[in-house]
């Protein structure tokens, strides 16, 4: 997995290095068996910087200091470890079931939400692609109705990775556009169906009543459905993510998360930041624009390379 790093970029110093340089630079201290409060400090504010949040930071610096008193953080890697693992603890902590549900008989219908700008359409573009590799028979549905660019962008996808399309005129009701791909989906036998929506102003009451309206006209017209509801997060925002996911997850229930555009940032904890905050499980990372730029969610992978990366 390549993540936090664009290829042909100069490599940016990862965190690792940047813990090194400044949080231990007493090494004689550590081999004694203790961390300096200086160091912690130091920690403290690096971690914030990459987007981890106060409360995970706060656990993680817990974690280091719990291992150094037992006598475990003699040496970098030992201060690595403890990092990392703590890391990991944070994401296999709640929900972390990284797969995604199926349905029983019928089509499997995926929901997909975000603000706009997040990548949700990009993201499904490359489930989408993923699941063809699955030799899957896959849809979409267009139902980012608010503008014809968007309709536009996800019959593109669909072109390129051979999913079936589902779409109507921009200003259509999207609940509308939920309820006809459903319908098509069931006709012609699909196996995935994988519904795109707006997200503009997710402040606004308006766009929330509508997803939560999207969501009912799917279960009432398939029972079951949808099967996921993922919410697409762009990574680089920091910790507006956060906020974010609670909004969203306040609106509709959230069964996993996808965080995007980790290959533009060093920022990466906020990727924990948000599992922790609405307790649901990340399913992918999104690392680039084309298809093959979606990495399926591996919590001990993603510590060591937050870490190293
Ligand atoms: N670098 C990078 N760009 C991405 C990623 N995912 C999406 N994008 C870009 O982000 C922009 C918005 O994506 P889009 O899928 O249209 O977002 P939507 O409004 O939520 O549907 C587009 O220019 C995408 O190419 C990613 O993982 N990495
Ligand atoms: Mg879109």
């Amino acid at each position: 997995m390549r993540l936090l790093r664009k290829s042909g970029d100069v490599p940016k110093r990862s965190l690792w290095q940047r813990i090194k340089d400044v949080a231990l630079m007493d090494v004689a201290v550590l081999a004694k068996g203790g961390v300096s409060a200086g160091s912690l400090e130091q920690l403290e504010q690096l971690l914030l910087e990459a987007d981890f949040g106060v409360p995970v930071t706060l656990r993680l610096i817990e974690e280091v200091e719990r291992r150094a008193k037992r006598g475990l953080v003699k040496t970098q890697d030992e201060f690595q470890a403890a990092l990392a693992d703590g890391i990991e603890a944070a994401l296999r902590g709640g929900s972390s079931d990284t797969g995604l549900a199926t349905a029983a008989s019928g089509p499997t219908v995926i929901l997909v939400v975000g603000v706009n700008g997040a990548g949700k359409t990009t993201f499904i573009g490359k489930l989408a692609a993923r699941f063809r590799d699955e030799h899957k028979r896959v849809m979409v549905a267009a139902g980012d109705t608010f503008r014809a660019g968007a309709i536009d962008q996800l019959r593109v996808w669909s072109e390129r990775t051979g999913a079936e399309f589902v779409g109507a005129s921009a200003g259509t009701d999207p609940a509308s556009v939920a309820f006809d791909a459903i319908d098509a989906a069931v006709t012609r036998g699909v196996d995935v169906l994988i519904v795109d929506t707006a997200g503009r102003l997710h402040t606004s009451e308006g766009l929330m009543e509508e997803l939560k309206k999207v969501a009912r006209v799917i279960t009432k017209r398939l029972p079951g459905a949808p099967h996921e509801t993922l919410l697409v997060l762009d990574g680089t925002i920091g910790q507006n993510a956060v906020q974010q996911a609670k909004i969203f997850a306040a609106a509709v229930p959230i069964s996993g998360l996808v965080v995007t555009k980790l290959d533009g940032t060093a920022r990466g904890g906020v990727v924990v930041a948000v599992h922790e905050a609405i307790d649901a499980p990340v399913k992918f990372l999104g690392v680039g624009e084309s298809a093959d730029d979606l990495v399926p969610f591996d919590a001990a992978d993603f510590a060591r390379e937050l870490l190293e990366g």
